[in-house]
């Protein structure tokens, strides 16, 4: 059976909670910022919330049912289609000709109307809304939450005499997050500091620039990276996972300009052919000057590995300018990358990855001695001697179902000092790939130079 908790990751999908840096329109700075009117776009989810949120109630008490505008409109007629509970609707506004009701629907005076709210902070929105229902001669008695922001609205409004239910806590909320894996201990005591009511102190100490990495790394295919990366303002790299040449093709002359690397899996073609796949992709990575990755992710021995790299039908090692590997094969192992630069998987971006933090700094020893690699991909800081790739990221999504767990790119910059974001389906399938490049692009560089 589905859990609570359960319910709670299945929502944080939607992405109704994002952590960083923001500032409130009260000009405080904030370590989260939420948003649930993406439930509302999940029909599943809406039905299941608008049970959950019964469920906690002892609904013989109400003859109505009424939404805070606008955020909890539709999780309130959700729950009046789940319970029978005939909705009211409430007005920001009062109409400015007819009526000029603040209500509508079917009410009469007497009637005790159960009030729901999405998100409670202060809880100004409600102390506003209540008394221009209880005008129309409605009482109010229950109030129910989706989120508690923990900042005093909650007690207020008790203290007034109602009785507040809440379906999550944002304390609640963020160790169910830090148990998955999505905080870390930093972001966890920085929320804890902002609901104690303390001025957030986000980090102040400064990563090291591209140009500092320049001097810091002395692989050619990092130098190559970071000057391209200079050049273009760009950390992007584009994880081009679609199954024909043509598609790939087509994002690579979309993307091109946007990129530092284009991320392949070349076995995921269905049609690979070295003339028509491999010599046009060389031409587009020349025009848009972008370096070629492929993120094989070798796992084997050196000599299977050798194999795997220079034979077959794909001959990675005649056009890739850097490739993925595991480490998990030890030192040795890597030896056979030698025309091209290594990026070793450190960390993974998938939940329950058997990467802990134990194997993780094994890698990192491997990675940091052996020549051939100039960097790795991870999910937390490296050293500053190592190029930092982050997978999983995403504007929009926290994960994908199967999985795949996100991150923004101001995440990634200001907590995991990343070098660059590997960006899949946040682009390819988004319906205007340049555009969404150019998106992150921006979005990658801004987070880069505020965490200078
Ligand atoms: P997405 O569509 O943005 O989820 O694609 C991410 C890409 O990065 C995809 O090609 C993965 O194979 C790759 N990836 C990852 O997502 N996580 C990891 O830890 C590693 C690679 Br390593």
């Amino acid at each position: 059976m589905e859990t609570k908790k359960d319910f709670f990751l299945e929502c944080y999908q939607l992405g109704i909670i994002k952590f960083g840096r923001f500032t409130l329109k009260s000009g405080i700075e904030s370590p989260f910022y939420v948003d649930l009117r993406p439930l509302a776009s999940d029909p599943k989810i809406l039905k299941k919330l608008a049970n959950y949120m019964l469920d906690m109630l002892p609904l013989d008490n109400f003859d109505l049912i009424c939404g805070v505008p606008y955020a909890a409109l539709p999780m309130a007629t959700a729950m009046s289609l789940e319970s029978y509970l005939p909705l009211i609707i409430k007005r920001k506004e009062a109409k400015q000709y007819g009526t000029k009701k603040l209500l509508e629907g079917i009410y009469t005076q007497g009637q005790n109307c159960l009030l729901v709210e999405d998100v409670i902070t202060s809880g100004a929105s409600l102390l506003e809304t209540i008394p221009e229902i209880e005008n129309e001669g409605i009482t109010v008695s229950d109030i129910v939450v989706v989120l508690d922001r923990q900042q005093g609205g909650k007690e207020i409004l008790e203290n007034k005499g109602f009785r507040v239910h809440t379906l999550f806590t944002i304390s609640e909320v963020c160790s169910i997050l830090k148990e998955e894996g999505h905080l870390s201990d930093d972001e966890v005591e920085r929320i804890n500091d902002f609901l104690a009511g303390n001025v957030v102190k986000f980090k102040e100490e400064k990563r090291i620039s591209y140009e500092q990495k320049l001097d810091l790394c002395d692989h050619s295919v990092a130098q190559k990276l970071l000057e391209i990366a200079i050049e273009k303002k760009s950390n992007l790299i584009v994880s081009a996972d679609v199954t024909t040449t043509q598609e790939l093709l087509a994002l690579a002359e979309k993307v091109g300009p946007h990129i530092v690397a284009l991320k392949t899996h070349i076995d995921i073609l269905i049609d690979f052919n070295s003339d028509q796949t491999i010599l046009p992709l060389k031409d587009l990575a020349t025009k848009y000057n972008f370096l070629l990755m492929e993120d094989r992710k070798f796992a084997d021995i050196g000599n299977t590995q050798e194999l795997q790299f220079a034979y077959g039908m794909y001959k990675i090692s005649n056009w890739a300018d850097l490739v993925t590997a595991q480490v998990i094969a030890g030192y040795d192992s890597l030896d056979c990358f030698r025309n091209v630069g290594v990026v070793a998987i450190l960390g993974m971006s998938s939940k329950g990855t058997l990467t802990d933090s134990s194997y993780r700094e094994e890698a990192t020893k491997i990675a940091l001695s052996h020549p051939n690699v100039f960097g790795g991909v991870a999910q937390n800081k490296i050293p500053n001697e190592l190029l930092l790739f982050t997978p999983g990221i995403n504007l929009a999504d926290s994960g994908d179902g199967k999985g795949q767990q996100y991150n923004t790119p101001e995440h990634a910059f200001a907590q995991l000092e990343t070098d660059f974001i590997i960006v899949g389906r946040g682009i390819y399938k988004s319906n205007d790939p340049e555009k969404s490049a150019l998106t992150y692009r921006i979005a990658g560089w801004k987070a880069y130079e505020q965490s200078l």
